[in-house]
């Protein structure tokens, strides 16, 4: 099978002092640290471009997790300076002028490969839509901290989610000037970052699956986030966009598509983001396609919270099925249920934030609960059912506060 690698000149993955120096004066002033000093320039993390201060990320390995909790002075979409990353390996910093996109396979018709500039990709149509890019494993950490079932993979609380408008091109639009075969089965999207190794094995380039019928459907194929042209983090110059899929199928740095005629597969179809465990079937799922629902409190897990006094608590509620129904609370730990307040309309893509008020009396321990209702009719469960990888967190959040 041909597997033109695609001959990009690439700069080196460590980017250059420069870039970062220009990277870092742009950081913002950091909001929660109160009289720290301000001089406490944050090291970004390793392999990251972009700050990551303390005051906004969790490091994790090769990866920023954003502070969901500081998401309550957010609007409904996720600065660049607030949004997670996840990456394999690390941000490779690309040269869009150098770029191109090679589109190849026995999928397209006469099977020779097509390449698009980024100036060809610019000129194409260009669309703009909100999507939520939210990691399957998103949670993960809580199947351990609430249901003490053991998982692997990055522990994430709930900061492996971001909203951000983008614009780009119609995927839709590339698969037909490739010339796709009305038979075409899947398209493999493939970054340009270093192979993942893991374990001592070189799994290649990170690349997943995606189905014809989602590739044609609403896959744009970005270059701008939030107005600006796509950071370096988050795949610059392009990028995939697979809305209300899993975080995986969003393949950043893109440099490559095969399209095939045959169902194709890679690690991150078979070995990974797939339900394995007890509960589903002996060689694991489906591959998974779809992120799921969830609700959660803008506070940080055991804030401490005045009794006898008025709280205005916020939070944010998503599915990836249908738009937000209603969102409802429980300050007792699930014994009373009341709704929420919705602050936004509820659309098919992006978060709606909601509010409550809550005066508490007593002292000592309580649980805050939060429970989403898509108009699918899908509602968080009391429970996720396990997954040895830790995928698709969906219970309601049992979120503990001190009353003091
Ligand atoms: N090329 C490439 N694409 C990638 C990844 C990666 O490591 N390399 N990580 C994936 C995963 S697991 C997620 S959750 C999203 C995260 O996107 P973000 O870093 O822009 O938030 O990118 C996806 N696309
Ligand atoms: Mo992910």
């Amino acid at each position: 099978m041909p597997d033109p690698a695609p001959d990009v000149p690439r700069r080196p993955s460590v980017p250059a002092r420069r870039t970062l120096l220009k990277a870092l004066a742009g950081a913002p002033a950091l909001p929660l640290l109160g009289n720290a000093p301000a001089a406490a320039a944050p090291a970004p993390a390793p392999g990251i471009v972009k700050p990551t201060p303390s005051a906004y990320f969790t490091l994790r390995g090769t990866n920023a997790e954003a502070r969901y909790e500081t998401f309550a002075d957010t609007g409904p979409l996720t600065p660049v300076d607030r949004f997670f990353v996840r990456n394999h390996t690390t941000t490779p910093v690309l040269d869009a002028a150098a770029w191109s996109l090679t589109v190849w396979g026995d999928g397209l018709h006469g099977r020779t490969p097509v390449r698009f500039g980024y100036g060809q990709l610019r000129d194409l149509p260009a669309v703009t839509r909100t999507a939520l890019v939210e990691c399957a494993g998103n949670g993960r950490s809580l199947y351990a901290t609430q249901q003490g079932e053991t998982v692997t993979g990055t522990p994430w609380t709930l900061g492996a989610i971001g909203a951000a408008r983008w614009r780009g091109a119609r995927l839709s639009d590339v698969l037909r000037r490739a010339g796709i075969a009305a038979d075409a089965v899947d398209v493999q999207p493939r970054g340009l970052d270093d192979p993942y190794v893991t374990g001592g094995v070189d799994l290649g380039r990170v690349r997943r699956p995606l189905p014809v019928a989602k590739a044609l459907d609403d896959v744009i194929l970005a270059y701008e986030m939030n107005g600006e042209p796509l950071p370096y983090d988050h795949g610059y110059p392009v990028r995939l966009i697979v809305p209300s899929w899993i975080g995986i199928a969003s393949i950043k740095w893109l440099g490559d598509i095969e399209v095939s005629r045959s169902p194709l597969a890679s690690p991150w179809s078979t070995d990974y983001y797939r339900l394995f465990g007890a509960a589903h079937p002996p060689g694991g799922s489906a591959p998974l396609t779809r992120q799921t629902l969830k609700s959660a409190y803008e506070l940080p897990f055991g804030a401490t919270l005045e009794t006898h006094r008025t709280h205005r608590l916020t939070g944010r509620a998503w599915s990836a099925h249908a738009p937000v129904r209603r969102v409802d609370v429980s300050t007792d730990g699930g014994a009373h249920w009341r709704p929420a307040r919705l602050l936004d309309a509820p659309r098919r893509a992006g978060w709606v934030r909601w509010a409550t008020t809550w005066r508490p009396h007593g002292t000592g321990p309580a649980t805050l609960l939060s429970r989403v209702t898509d108009a699918a009719g899908n509602v968080q469960p009391e429970r996720a059912v396990h997954n040895t990888q830790g995928y698709l967190f969906d219970a309601i959040v049992r979120h503990p506060v001190t009353l003091a």
